[in-house]
Protein backbone atom coordinates (compact mmCIF):
# COMPACT_ATOMS: atom_id res chain seq x y z
CA UNK A 1 0.00 0.00 0.00
CA UNK A 2 1.53 3.35 -1.06
CA UNK A 3 1.81 6.59 1.03
CA UNK A 4 -0.70 7.71 -1.67
CA UNK A 5 -3.38 5.33 -1.32
CA UNK A 6 -5.45 7.60 1.49
CA UNK A 7 -5.61 10.42 -1.06
CA UNK A 8 -6.40 8.17 -4.01
CA UNK A 9 -8.60 6.57 -2.06
CA UNK A 10 -10.73 9.40 -0.89
CA UNK A 11 -10.19 11.43 -4.20
CA UNK A 12 -12.76 11.23 -6.94
CA UNK A 13 -10.09 10.03 -9.65
CA UNK A 14 -11.71 7.68 -12.19
CA UNK A 15 -9.16 4.66 -11.88
CA UNK A 16 -9.12 5.32 -7.55
CA UNK A 17 -10.93 3.11 -4.80
CA UNK A 18 -12.15 6.16 -4.17
CA UNK A 19 -14.72 7.70 -1.99
CA UNK A 20 -16.76 9.51 -4.15
CA UNK A 21 -17.93 6.63 -6.03
CA UNK A 22 -18.83 5.15 -2.49
CA UNK A 23 -20.98 7.68 -2.15
CA UNK A 24 -22.53 7.18 -5.76
CA UNK A 25 -23.79 4.10 -4.70
CA UNK A 26 -20.65 1.40 -6.31
CA UNK A 27 -18.92 -1.16 -3.82
CA UNK A 28 -15.37 -1.09 -3.31
CA UNK A 29 -13.93 -4.54 -4.46
CA UNK A 30 -13.97 -6.65 -1.56
CA UNK A 31 -9.98 -7.12 -2.34
CA UNK A 32 -9.17 -3.55 -1.40
CA UNK A 33 -11.66 -3.94 2.10
CA UNK A 34 -10.02 -6.91 3.02
CA UNK A 35 -6.41 -5.37 2.12
CA UNK A 36 -7.28 -2.79 4.60
CA UNK A 37 -9.02 -4.22 7.09
CA UNK A 38 -6.48 -7.10 7.86
CA UNK A 39 -3.18 -4.86 7.35
CA UNK A 40 -5.05 -1.80 10.19
CA UNK A 41 -5.92 -5.00 12.22
CA UNK A 42 -1.98 -5.81 11.62
CA UNK A 43 -0.33 -2.46 12.89
CA UNK A 44 -2.97 -1.79 15.84
CA UNK A 45 -2.78 -4.78 17.45
CA UNK A 46 0.97 -3.72 18.92
CA UNK A 47 -0.51 -0.17 19.31
CA UNK A 48 -0.21 0.75 22.99
CA UNK A 49 -3.86 1.77 24.21
CA UNK A 50 -3.11 5.42 25.09
CA UNK A 51 -0.93 6.79 21.95
CA UNK A 52 0.93 10.08 22.87
CA UNK A 53 1.01 12.73 20.20
CA UNK A 54 4.31 14.92 20.33
CA UNK A 55 4.17 17.58 17.85
CA UNK A 56 7.20 18.91 16.15
CA UNK A 57 7.83 22.25 15.59
CA UNK A 58 6.16 23.10 12.48
CA UNK A 59 3.75 20.09 12.82
CA UNK A 60 -0.11 21.06 13.35
CA UNK A 61 -2.73 18.83 14.86
CA UNK A 62 -6.28 18.44 13.97
CA UNK A 63 -8.80 16.75 15.98
CA UNK A 64 -11.67 15.57 14.73
CA UNK A 65 -14.72 13.90 16.70
CA UNK A 66 -17.87 12.23 15.98
CA UNK A 67 -18.30 11.47 12.42
CA UNK A 68 -20.91 9.16 12.82
CA UNK A 69 -21.03 8.00 9.99
CA UNK A 70 -21.51 11.08 8.15
CA UNK A 71 -18.68 10.76 4.99
CA UNK A 72 -19.43 13.95 3.72
CA UNK A 73 -18.29 16.02 6.88
CA UNK A 74 -15.00 13.89 6.59
CA UNK A 75 -14.48 14.96 3.19
CA UNK A 76 -15.38 18.55 3.72
CA UNK A 77 -12.77 18.26 6.29
CA UNK A 78 -10.18 17.42 4.08
CA UNK A 79 -11.17 19.95 1.17
CA UNK A 80 -10.70 22.75 3.70
CA UNK A 81 -8.12 21.35 5.88
CA UNK A 82 -6.26 19.60 3.95
CA UNK A 83 -4.51 15.70 3.45
CA UNK A 84 -2.69 14.32 6.36
CA UNK A 85 0.97 14.16 5.85
CA UNK A 86 4.04 15.15 8.11
CA UNK A 87 3.31 18.34 9.29
CA UNK A 88 -0.63 17.88 9.38
CA UNK A 89 -1.59 15.16 12.09
CA UNK A 90 -5.25 14.33 12.57
CA UNK A 91 -6.37 12.54 15.76
CA UNK A 92 -10.04 10.99 15.02
CA UNK A 93 -11.67 10.90 18.52
CA UNK A 94 -14.48 7.89 17.94
CA UNK A 95 -17.74 7.54 17.41
CA UNK A 96 -16.71 6.79 13.29
CA UNK A 97 -19.88 4.46 13.45
CA UNK A 98 -23.64 4.53 13.97
CA UNK A 99 -26.50 7.40 12.87
CA UNK A 100 -25.34 8.57 9.65
CA UNK A 101 -25.40 6.30 6.46
CA UNK A 102 -21.45 5.77 5.75
CA UNK A 103 -20.43 4.10 8.75
CA UNK A 104 -18.48 1.69 6.49
CA UNK A 105 -17.06 4.25 4.48
CA UNK A 106 -15.41 6.50 7.27
CA UNK A 107 -14.58 3.80 8.90
CA UNK A 108 -12.38 2.29 5.71
CA UNK A 109 -11.14 6.21 5.24
CA UNK A 110 -9.71 6.68 8.00
CA UNK A 111 -8.05 3.32 8.30
CA UNK A 112 -6.53 3.83 4.83
CA UNK A 113 -5.34 7.05 6.31
CA UNK A 114 -3.98 5.38 9.01
CA UNK A 115 -2.36 2.39 7.24
CA UNK A 116 -0.40 4.91 5.10
CA UNK A 117 0.50 7.85 7.48
CA UNK A 118 0.29 5.47 11.03
CA UNK A 119 2.18 8.55 12.49
CA UNK A 120 0.10 10.95 11.32
CA UNK A 121 -3.15 9.61 11.77
CA UNK A 122 -4.30 8.73 15.31
CA UNK A 123 -7.92 6.62 16.02
CA UNK A 124 -9.02 6.79 19.49
CA UNK A 125 -11.74 3.95 19.38
CA UNK A 126 -15.23 5.61 20.88
CA UNK A 127 -17.99 3.59 22.23
CA UNK A 128 -20.23 3.27 19.16
CA UNK A 129 -17.04 1.31 18.53
CA UNK A 130 -17.74 -1.45 21.13
CA UNK A 131 -19.96 -4.17 20.07
CA UNK A 132 -22.72 -3.46 23.20
CA UNK A 133 -23.35 -0.14 21.69
CA UNK A 134 -23.21 -0.54 17.73
CA UNK A 135 -24.84 -3.84 17.58
CA UNK A 136 -28.04 -1.81 19.27
CA UNK A 137 -27.87 1.24 18.00
CA UNK A 138 -30.88 2.28 15.50
CA UNK A 139 -29.88 4.88 12.63
MN1 LIG B 1 -20.91 10.54 19.68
Amino acid sequence: MTAQFGAQFCSAAPDAPSLARLQAGSKLPRAIVTQILRRCFAIQQPMPNVRRVDLKPGQRLTVVGDLHGQLADLLHIFSQNGWPDENSLYVFNGDFVDRGPCGVEVVLALYAWQLCLPDCVFLNRGNHEDMSINSTCVT
